[in-house]
């Protein structure tokens, strides 16, 4: 459920800055010629011409949406250009996007605190570069402001006396008689546009970009005007536009919560919710939910931008649906096995890279029992402590796999182990690695992560991944940036602990030197730096 929590004392400058139609972006760098031209990419499967994922503006002009497949939207616009996802392990790999979405965030967090979000996503705090910005040059002192700065909606803004919305939107910003609040969020604008600008040159990628005074409101107007166009929301403008807002389009009320105002309180829209007190939204959604909807009924939002570049998690994931649904455990290990590959690279190529190191292992997947394919019960997700190896991630991957398995058949009351009945069918199987932390420099504490205490008989807890969340999105492998909205929290499965046996006694004893790491994990190798810290290097 949302926690409240009390806005900050002072004007915050927040951004949410978004990739446009970010996958055929980065395919179109990779292929100039599709520039301009209606591009869509579409996902790793044939049928019908395969569902596409992202849509280039180009080809929405047309009517192409994401709902379709690579055959309908040949039909509305039969000169598109569908590009597949790359591929490899028999499955879409999402590397060079995530690698894309990397070099924006690099450019986008020079400015200030910086958190990514999503593949494509990033919120910013640019508090302290607007106040900088406001006591060196305030825009009320520039001759000329960017044009591209002048193209900025800001909302509640009228063009008035004939003047043209440039004019007008260069008065706003460089008013002398502001109030401080919106002195900054000038700054912020003029910030955000030259970012904008930055990311455009040196990665060729337009994004579009929304700035407030609070997250949800940076988020709630990036989506306003796209693509390669930036919206402000001045203070005075809030009411307005969360009046209008339909309740299912706020962050977080997109679920179960957004429904049940509408179904128990007849809210249709934001501004709806300012009828109820907050006693009594707090009555019906308890303390911190009712706070929380009373708070952004008002546009209130105190969440901070946490500073984060990388991913909570790694995920690698693939759905099997309809004919191609799993049902022998040869099938199930055979792709198990190239998914923990991914996740094991990945893992290595974080440890390498950013030396963090990932804790939990968990195996999540949708299950249906082949003579009661409309039952709601679950695959149960399961987790267990993460040792590094691909071997070692693919036998305990492999070992929850048929601990969920045992537990799915058993409630329908089946009693055989997994493996001996074949009544069952498994439609997407996920794996990810949580809990990731940096490594403390010294080579005796990556001794202790490999090696510590927790690595066994860790208590159960809840998870950050989830695979309702990470893998219809992206089935083929999803990373973790921000904490769960309400809805996924309600769908999601916890994992459960499991406990696996591992013949790890005698690694307590072994020594922290190149050939320790090559017995960790053969794939890995280690050097020593003349720092006395340790590098990991990989063999291919
Ligand atoms: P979005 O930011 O939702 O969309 P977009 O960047 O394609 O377009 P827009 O300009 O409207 O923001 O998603 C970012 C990328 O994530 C998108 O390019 C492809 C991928 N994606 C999926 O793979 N599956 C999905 O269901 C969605 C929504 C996105």
């Amino acid at each position: 459920m949302p926690v409240a929590r009390p806005d900050s004392s002072g004007a915050r400058i927040i951004a949410h800055v978004d990739l446009d139609c970010f996958y055929v972006q980065v395919e179109q760098r990779k292929q100039p010629k599709l520039r301009g031209l209606p591009t869509a990419v579409v996902q790793y499967n044939e049928w019908k011409g395969g569902g596409l994922i992202a849509v280039g503006y180009e080809a929405r002009n047309y009517g192409v949406k994401r709902s379709m497949r690579g055959d309908e939207a040949k039909e509305v616009c039969p000169q598109i250009e569908l590009v597949q996802v790359p591929v490899a392990r028999g499955k879409a790999d999402l590397s060079s996007y995530r690698n894309a979405g990397s070099e924006v965030v690099s450019i986008l967090a020079r400015k200030g605190r910086c958190e990514r979000a999503s593949i494509d996503e990033v919120y910013l705090d640019l508090t302290d570069a607007a106040e900088a910005m406001l006591a060196q040059t305030p825009p009320e002192s520039l001759d000329e402001v960017d044009e591209e700065a002048l193209k900025s909606h800001i909302l509640g803004l009228e063009s008035k006396d004939g003047n043209d919305s440039k004019a007008t939107v260069k008065e706003w910003l460089c008013r002398c008689d502001a109030d401080h609040r919106d002195k900054l969020l000038a700054c912020g604008v003029l910030i955000v546009t030259e970012l904008r600008m930055q990311v455009l040159k040196e990665t060729e990628f337009t994004c579009s970009a929304g700035i407030a005074h609070n997250k949800m409101l940076a988020k709630l107007a990036s989506g306003m005007n796209k693509p390669a166009q930036q919206t402000t929301v001045p203070f005075s403008s809030v009411k307005g536009l969360l009046d209008s807002l339909p309740i299912k389009k706020m962050k977080q009320l997109g679920g179960k919560l957004g429904t049940s105002l509408q179904n128990e309180l007849g809210v249709t829209t934001v501004g709806d919710l300012l009828k109820f007190s907050e006693d009594k939204l707090q009555e019906r959604y308890g303390f911190n939910t009712g706070t929380w909807l009373w708070n952004i009924a008002r546009g209130i939002s105190g969440e901070e931008v946490q500073a984060r570049l990388l991913p909570k998690s790694h995920g690698s994931g693939k759905s099997f649906p309809g004919p191609r649904a799993l049902k022998t455990v040869a099938s199930v290990q055979h792709w198990l096995n190239q998914l923990c590959e991914e996740l094991s690279e990945r893992l290595c190529s974080d440890l390498e890279q950013n030396k963090r190191i990932a804790h939990t292992l968990t195996l999540h997947a949708s299950a249906f029992k082949s003579s009661d394919s409309d039952s709601r019960k679950k695959f149960p997700s399961k987790s267990c402590p993460l040792r590094y190896g691909t071997a070692k991630i693919q036998e305990d991957t492999f070992n929850l796999f048929q601990a969920g398995l045992r537990e799915f058949l058993g409630s329908f009351g089946v009693k055989t182990q997994g493996s001996h009945y074949s009544g069952w069918r498994i439609t997407a199987l996920s794996v990810s690695a949580s809990k990731i932390v940096p490594v403390l420099s010294g080579t005796c504490s990556i001794t202790k992560y490999f090696n510590g205490p927790d690595k066994f008989g860790s208590t159960s807890e809840q998870l950050p991944d989830n695979f309702i969340d990470a893998a219809p999105l992206s089935p083929s492998g999803s990373e973790s940036y921000s904490t769960l909205n309400s809805t996924e929290l309600q769908n999601e499965l916890p994992g459960e602990q499991v406990w696996i046996e591992h013949s790890m006694a005698d690694l307590g004893q072994l020594e922290m030197k190149a050939n320790t790491w090559n017995r960790l994990d053969p794939s890995c190798s280690i050097s020593k730096q003349t720092s006395g810290r340790s590098m990991v290097s990989f063999r291919n």
